[in-house]
Order: structure tokens, then sequence, then C-alpha cells
């Protein structure tokens, strides 16, 4: 039903004029108009009207902690709840401004809701607040809120670089840098690149600013350069500071062509040792059972020698080649030697006094201690001065000799047996004799 809100009684055939109703509800109203004349005619007349009793809403944000461009988009929302959205304004406080000022201003066209951004160009670095206000349909206009819905900071300033950055080799191919800080309170971290002919790999990040100098963690073997960039808290990057090249060196030295001589020792032999290495050493030291070899080079080939004295131990020895690069880095090989001070011992000739056996094995027993061993190619036998083809066994240790034709019935044989082991020890002549006899009937 309707509800008479408003009436008015004119004069006259025309009048011209306006009602008033008040409402306290937002919402569409059918309004009804009724015209009665004094004969009681009635007329009418249907309209419906909406009214909306309610401000629009809107805010603006969210935005990053910091812009580096001085153009950024402030993004917005807004809604209205009847008549929507006329236009939306952002309100903006820059860092020189007393009050929020307006900024933008976008025409909506009877949304309920949106959201989109406006463009803001900032006039200086600093922080700017923002807040949004709307108006809708029938006018109504956001109030101005009591404090900003977003804030950003710009800085479009990069910040100053490091100088004096200084590239310097150290031990075992790492590389220290050593630079002046930067001069900028926003400075908020170091990238230290390293660069090599074609790739440039972030190995840092520092995030002391106080920082003045670092150190590769590892060695290194190459040549390179390093940059660092400052980067500020909001991302803008200085300009690069170079640092000199550097030659870094991890690699230890290796060797080639390893010689020694002889490899079995006696007493007084001199042991010489010779190689070659693959670069230039700051030091070389090569040692033999404890004791050091003399050494000289003619570029990178290197012959070292050391006369054996025999009171060393005999055995295996191991030789120690211990080389050190001129950035440090060590290598080292071995090499097994066997010191034998000792000669063989021949015994147990055999047969020895009479014998009726008319192709007796002739033999003696050859052993050797110190380590070396017997050398097949020293052993000799003679019988009465003339040398036979006697065979060694090496796992009896015994030298043999079978004549391939009876020997002589009431002759002596006089046998001499020599043996050196590898070394070169010498045994003493080992000399026996036996007779033949004529076997019993
Ligand atoms: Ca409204
Ligand atoms: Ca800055
Ligand atoms: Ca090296
Ligand atoms: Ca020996």
């Amino acid at each position: 039903d309707y509800t008479p809100c408003a009436s008015q009684s004119p004069s006259g055939n025309s009048a011209d004029g306006s009602l008033t109703c008040s409402v306290n509800q937002s919402g569409v109203y059918q309004l009804r108009f009724e015209v009665v004349d004094l004969a009681l005619n009635r007329t009418q007349s249907d309209s419906q009207i909406l009214v909306d009793l309610a401000d629009p809403s809107s805010s603006a944000g969210p935005l990053t902690t910091y812009q580096t461009t001085k153009t950024f988009d402030v993004p917005y929302t807004a809604s209205d709840n009847l008549s929507g959205l006329a236009l939306v304004e952002l309100w903006a406080k820059g860092p020189s401004d007393a009050n929020f000022g307006l900024a933008g201003s976008i025409a909506l066209d009877g949304e309920l809701s949106k959201s989109g951004s406006f463009q803001f160009t900032a006039s200086s670095d600093g922080l700017y607040q923002f807040y949004t206000r709307a108006k809708d349909k029938t006018g109504r206009y956001e109030t101005a809120p009591s404090q900003a819905d977003a804030q950003t900071t710009v800085d479009t300033t990069p910040p100053e670089p490091v100088t004096n950055l200084i590239a310097t080799p150290i031990a075992n191919g790492r590389v220290r840098l050593d630079w002046t800080k930067t001069t900028s309170a926003d400075a908020q971290q170091y990238l230290i690149y390293r660069n090599d002919t074609s790739v440039d790999t972030l190995v840092a990040t520092l995030t002391d600013i106080n920082q003045t100098s670092w150190q590769e963690p590892n060695g290194l073997t190459g040549t390179f350069t390093y940059t660092i960039y400052v980067q500020d808290a909001a991302g803008n990057y200085s300009t690069k500071a170079t640092s000199n090249t550097v030659a870094t060196d991890a690699t230890p030295p290796s060797f080639s062509d390893l010689s020694v001589n002889p490899t079995y020792l006696k007493a007084n032999s001199l042991l010489t040792v010779q190689f070659t290495v693959s670069e230039e050493l700051s030091s070389l030291v090569v040692t033999f059972s404890g004791h050091s070899l003399t050494c000289t080079n003619e570029g990178l080939q290197y012959t070292c020698t050391y006369l054996v004295t025999g009171t060393e131990s005999e055995g295996e020895n191991q030789i120690q080649i211990l080389a050190t690069d001129l950035a440090g880095n060590q290598s080292s090989i071995n090499q097994a030697v066997v010191c034998d001070f000792t000669a063989p011992v021949i015994s147990a000739g055999s047969p020895q006094g009479e014998t009726s056996e008319l192709q007796p094995i002739v033999s003696a027993l050859i052993s050797d201690s110190g380590g070396s061993g017997i050398n097949p190619s020293t052993l000799l036998m003679r019988i009465n001065g003339v040398a036979v083809s006697a065979t060694f066994d090496p796992q009896t240790g015994r030298l043999s000799w079978q004549p391939p034709l009876n020997l002589r019935v009431g002759r002596t044989y006089y046998v001499s047996v020599w043996a050196s082991d590898y070394a070169g020890n010498a045994a003493l002549v080992y000399s026996f004799r036996f007779t033949i006899v004529a076997p019993p009937s």
C-alpha cells in the first residue's frame, strides 16, 4: 500500500511546485502522484525512485614497501551498496606535502563494485601516502579517512658503488677482495660476482655493509676479475666496481718421467732420482729413509742423489718427493726401493767326500737375507775350473748340475760356486770337492 507522504493545495488551473517526502531507508520507492480537482476527479501518475542513503566506500592499496620508479600504479577497490559508483578519486600526500591533495580521478559507470589502479607519478623520492574517495550515482561522497589507506617509499636513487676494489691472490688459488665501503646510508647488501671470460657468477651476498673484505672459500685455477654491486633496500643497484685481474693456481704440481736408479741398494750405492715437474716450484723436499737427497735442476727437470751409507734399514724404503708450487699447492709421490746390505750365503755343497755315483747331482744351497734376493744371472758353478750350466731352483735355493756323461772313477772333482744378490752384494766363494769311487760289486 501507498502511504501519503506529502500534499499541497494549489489554486487555479495549473500549478508548478515540488513536494518533499522523507524516508529513512535506502531502497526503491514506488511513487504515486495524485492530482484531485475541485470536482474530486483524480488523476494518478506512478513512478519509482531509488533512494540511496549510504556513502560509497573505497580503499587504496596494497602497495609494496618500496618503488624504484617515480611512476607506479596505485591499486584501488571501491563499492557502493545501491546506486552504484560514479567515480573514485586518488588522494596523495608526498614527502614535501603538508596535506593530502587530489592526485587523480577515474569516472565509473555505476558499478556496485570495482577495482583498478591509478597511475601515479611521484615528484621526488620519499614517503607517499594514499587514500581514495568514491562518489556514488546519487552524489554521495565518501568521507576522507582519518589515515592513509596505503603508503610506499619511492627510492629512485641508486646507492654509491664501493671503491678501491682490489683482488689479491692468496695461498692455494684463493682470492681475497678488499674495498672501501659505500657511502650510501641506505645500502643494504653487496653482491659480489666473479667473472671469467664468459660467465659472471654471483659468489657472495654480504648483508653487512661495513664489511670491506671477502675471501673465496675455495681455491681456483684461472684468470678472473671481480665486480661488486651495492643494492639498497628498495632494490636499486649501484654502478659496478671492477677489480684488477688476478691469476690463481689451485692445481698442485704433477710429476712425470720419474726414474729411480738403482732400485736395489747396497752400501755405497749412489741413489739417483730423476723426474720432471709440471710447473715452477717454491720448494722441493726429497727424502729417503729419513735422509734428504741433494737436488739440482735444469728448468723443470730435477736430479736428486743420495749416497747410501749402509746404516739405513734393510728392506723396502720409500723415497718421498714433496713439491710445492708458487701458490703453495703441494703434491707428493712415493717410490719404493730396497736396501740390502747383506751378502748371500752359499752352503751345503753336495756330494762331498767319496761317491760311487757316476753321474752325481752336484749342488749347493744359496740363501740371501736383506731383501733383494738372489740374482740368478750372477750364479756360477765351476768344476775343475770349467763353468757348468747349473740350474737354480728359487723354491729350494739350490743350484745344481748333473754331468751328462759318467765321471771318471778315482778322480777328485773341485767345485766352486759364486752368487750375488740383486743389490750386488757378492757371497764368499764357496768350494768343496768329491771323489768318484768304484761302486760296490
Ligand atoms: Ca551509496
Ligand atoms: Ca636509494
Ligand atoms: Ca699449480
Ligand atoms: Ca742380501
